[in-house]
């Protein structure tokens, strides 16, 4: 622990703060009774404490909510069952690995690999009997889940591909340092879920970073190489920036206080963009992390989870105050920004050649899952390509795969694989298509209130009707859908978004820049498909007649007036109250 008096939440007594804190508080460092728990084979599920702390270590119990009301009408407890997250920096695998997270997938998971906005893989459908094989099986391969959920730093993510320059390895290894660095040190995940004995039960436990106490929430970080901006830095708690001068990144801008997640007519939360507040040289990354990770501990609101986000902080005190703070932290002040260009926060989907001369194809994975599916059977055709390709599978933020580093001779294995299992892009899908993100939500995600994952392909199918009668199918245009307006597809910085309110309902937003630097505004509210289309068509037809040259769709709207510029997070949620 460092020596700065905490006049905040912190020093409070647990009483007044959140029930959460006295949880962690109490939990001898994430502990709680999870190796009880987990042993009773009386039920599917752990102690209702215990799945706080379980998502610590990478875990969230789930239920299937499609049995639901067929389970409760038979008088039975939910169909209880786990999901499982990896933590996996920078979003790179070996093929060994992938073989292995393939293969537990299919043993003790519901036989489908999630790549997730985060760059990493999720499990969905694990029985409580299972959890514990699967999470070993995990760390065989050099893997952990250890927290990419809970109040502490996540999966740090990177703009995607090491093998595509030297800069994009840098930033990937950068992302695995950051969460090494910021990694919970308790002890408690090898203890209950790799068996391995804890001579005092995490007595002797310290987490020098966090505390007994944790964050008092989630806390993300991203890493970006201009001029890609897949990661969405904005929408980030912490974001770098990496500047690069004749190809070597001499520094990083820092940027502050992103978030997505608000809740429906709650004008107290919001989406927020985050602030560039400076730059840092390469050898100061992680100091600038630990120290800002620092400052949300001490200052996050403990008491009220929906205002304990980092960007809370930032909105409240202002970014002079974060710069101030920072500088005291780390005993130096951070430099002006320097210049940056931010193109796309989508995928090139296709082949790329990389600096070295090294090809990467891009996979466009429709809504992150990957399974068999009839006629595709994209995860048998993925275990064929990962056992003859000799370089790397790197999951990108757009839930999409690059088969990265393939030499010029093995290029044509690797298109006949492909061509074989029916895995080449489909040429006749839209590039809005190619551009789109869906989240889990239904069965598996508590918080759902309408489909996504499940929905958006197939509202794209009509919506791709009105593209063909526009002569825009190859216009790269962002559309997103989130079950809820938790935003987990970061929906509030595409141009199109899609957020569930109520079964087949969502709220339309448009607007945002195709790059991610600005917000899009509510549109219409509450609608339901035919409304949707009714409402994209007009707006789409008038953007294939009227933008100017290069015009992006969410520039368009702005410009003519469809929708409101929103110049910070307040607005936005001030328009919808
Ligand atoms: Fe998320 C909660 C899935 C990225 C904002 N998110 C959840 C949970 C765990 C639901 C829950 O709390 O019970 C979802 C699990 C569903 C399931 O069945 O798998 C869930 N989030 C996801 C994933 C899998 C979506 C996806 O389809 O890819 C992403 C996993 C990322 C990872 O690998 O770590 C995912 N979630 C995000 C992002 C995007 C990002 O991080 O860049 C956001 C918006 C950015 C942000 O955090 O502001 C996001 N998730 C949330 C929130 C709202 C947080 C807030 O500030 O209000 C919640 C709810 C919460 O934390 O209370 C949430
Ligand atoms: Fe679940 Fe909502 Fe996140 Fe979608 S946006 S995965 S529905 S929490």
């Amino acid at each position: 622990m460092d020596d700065i008096v905490r006049r905040f939440d912190l020093s409070r007594p647990l009483e007044e703060l959140h029930p959460n804190e006295r949880l962690k508080h109490d939990s001898r460092f994430l502990r709680g009774t999870l190796k009880e728990g987990l042993a009773d084979p009386v039920t599917g599920a752990v102690s209702d404490a215990d799945t706080q702390l379980t998502k610590f270590h990478g875990i969230y119990q789930q239920d299937d909510r499609d049995l639901r009301d067929e389970r409760r009408r038979a008088k039975l407890e939910p169909r209880y069952q786990f999901m499982a997250r990896i933590r996996l920096p920078g979003g790179a695998c070996t093929t060994e690995q992938w073989l292995a997270l393939d293969e537990l997938a299919r043993r003790y998971a519901n036989g489908t690999l999630r790549l997730t906005t985060r760059q990493t893989f999720q499990f969905h459908g694990v029985l409580k009997r299972n959890l514990k094989k699967l999470i070993q099986g995990i760390n065989a391969v050099g893997l952990d889940t250890v927290a990419a959920c809970g109040d502490v730093n996540r999966n740090v993510i990177s703009t995607a591909n090491p093998l595509q320059s030297p800069a994009h390895a840098e930033v990937c290894e950068l992302a695995r340092r950051i969460s090494e660095h910021l990694k919970p040190r308790s002890t408690a995940y090898r203890e209950i879920f790799l068996d391995e004995p804890s001579p005092d039960g995490g007595a002797s436990d310290e987490e020098p970073i966090y505390g007994r106490q944790y964050l008092p929430r989630k806390f993300k970080i991203a890493v970006t190489v201009p001029p890609q901006n897949d990661v969405d830095v904005f929408a980030q708690d912490l974001g770098f920036i990496a500047i690069v001068e004749d190809g070597r990144i001499v520094g990083y801008n820092v940027t502050v206080g992103g978030g997505m997640g608000m809740t429906h007519k709650v004008p107290a939360t919001f989406p927020r963009l985050a602030d560039v507040v400076g730059f840092c040289r390469p050898e100061d990354v992680l100091a600038v992390a630990e120290h800002t990770v620092g400052i949300q501990r001490d200052y996050g609101d403990r008491k009220d989870r929906a205002h304990a986000r980092f960007k809370y902080t930032i909105e409240d005190r202002g970014t002079d105050w974060f710069i101030g703070e920072l500088a005291r932290r780390m005993g130096k002040a951070l430099e002006p920004a320097r210049p940056f260009r931010l193109d796309t926060s989508g995928d090139r989907c296709g082949w790329l050649q990389g600096a070295d001369g090294r090809w990467h194809y891009t996979m466009y994975i429709e809504a992150g899952r990957v399974y068999d599916a009839p006629g595709r059977p994209l995860m048998t055709g993925l275990r064929e390509l990962a056992r003859v390709h000799k370089g790397l599978f790197a999951l990108t933020t757009n839930q999409n795969l690059t088969i990265a580093g393939v030499e010029e001779r093995d290029r044509p294995a690797i298109e006949a694989l492909l061509r074989e299992y029916g895995l080449e892009n489909d040429a006749r899908a839209s590039a809005m298509r190619q551009h789109s993100i869906a989240c889990v939500a239904l069965p598996t995600c508590g918080l759902a209130m309408a489909e996504s994952e499940r929905y958006l392909p197939t509202l794209i199918d009509r919506i791709e009707e009105i593209l063909v009668e526009a002569g825009l199918e190859r216009e790269p245009i962002t559309i997103r859908m989130s079950g809820c307006p938790n935003g987990c597809a970061r929906p509030y910085v595409a141009e199109i978004a899609l957020v569930g309110k109520a079964p087949g309902k969502y709220n339309l937003y448009l607007g945002a820049a195709f790059n991610g630097e600005r917000l899009n505004a509510l549109y219409r509210e509450n609608i339901g498909e035919q409304q949707i289309l009714d409402a994209l068509r007009p707006v789409l037809l008038a953007y294939a007649k009227e933008r100017k040259p290069g015009e992006r769709f969410g520039d368009f709207v702005i410009r003519t007036g469809v929708v409101r510029e929103m110049r910070a997070g307040r607005d936005f949620q001030r328009e919808q109250a």
